[in-house]
């Protein structure tokens, strides 16, 4: 077993044997200007800062042989799989499958949709395209867990209150303890990233925990 013993709100203890690291939507469409993210007016830069943190995260667990499974935000080229409700909403500049800079918006196989180098999945590691801000719906991610006998999720990835907290609570209620590393996560809107952080751990974890990258890494002794 392993601990974290100052994750929040108390001491997190997790069988790294049993444990997997999910990173979301670390993609140029949400981390590059021209993309999804700054189609909707963001300042996507500011989610550059957790870049080495995230990138130090993915480096300890691969040492400690913690699977990772990265996912994309994406859909299909015909849009099959984007509800109207998706595609439609607000008035972006430019909309879900409409052409930019990185190609299509937010379409798999188009540059936009690929994950940024300095977190690039090795050759191995599983990647998950999902249609939805959370990683269980309309994906095999329930079953990839189950066959791989995991009871711990660690979360990395953007943006903190869409697609990371879905998924997180989605796993949360499926039955996994889950941690949001606090330094490889961010939000375009800092005050939503840290309400993220509380409301996760409020009520006795009632989400979950969170911790530093570092303590991470420390409790997985690598
Ligand atoms: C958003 C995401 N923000 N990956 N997606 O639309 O959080």
């Amino acid at each position: 077993m392993a601990r974290i013993a100052d994750a929040l709100p108390f001491a997190f203890d997790f069988d790294p044997a049993r444990t997997a690291l999910i990173v979301i939507d670390m993609q140029r469409d949400f981390m590059e200007p021209g993309g999804f993210g700054a189609s909707l007016g963001n300042n996507v830069s500011l989610l550059r800062a957790i870049i080495p943190a995230t990138a130090a995260l993915i480096a300890g667990c691969r040492a400690a042989g913690v699977p990772i499974i990265h996912t994309r935000e994406c859909h299909l080229p015909d849009l099959s799989d984007c509800p109207p409700a998706k595609r439609l909403r607000g008035a972006p500049a430019l909309r879900i499958g409409d052409a930019g800079p990185m190609g299509r918006i937010l379409i798999a196989g188009e540059p936009g949709a690929e994950i940024i180098p300095e977190v690039f999945p090795l050759p191995g590691e599983t990647v998950i395209d999902k249609p939805g801000k959370g990683a269980f719906h309309a994906t095999g991610l329930s079953s990839l867990l189950a066959g791989l006998g995991v009871e711990t999720l660690l979360f990395a990835g953007v943006t903190t209150e869409v697609c990371v907290q879905t998924t997180m609570r989605e796993a949360n209620d499926r039955g996994f303890d889950c941690l949001l590393v606090e330094d490889a996560t961010e939000s375009y809107f800092p005050a939503f990233k840290a309400a993220t952080l509380q409301m996760i751990r409020a009520q006795g974890a009632i989400v979950g925990w969170t911790a530093p990258a570092a303590a991470v890494v420390e409790a997985l002794g690598v």
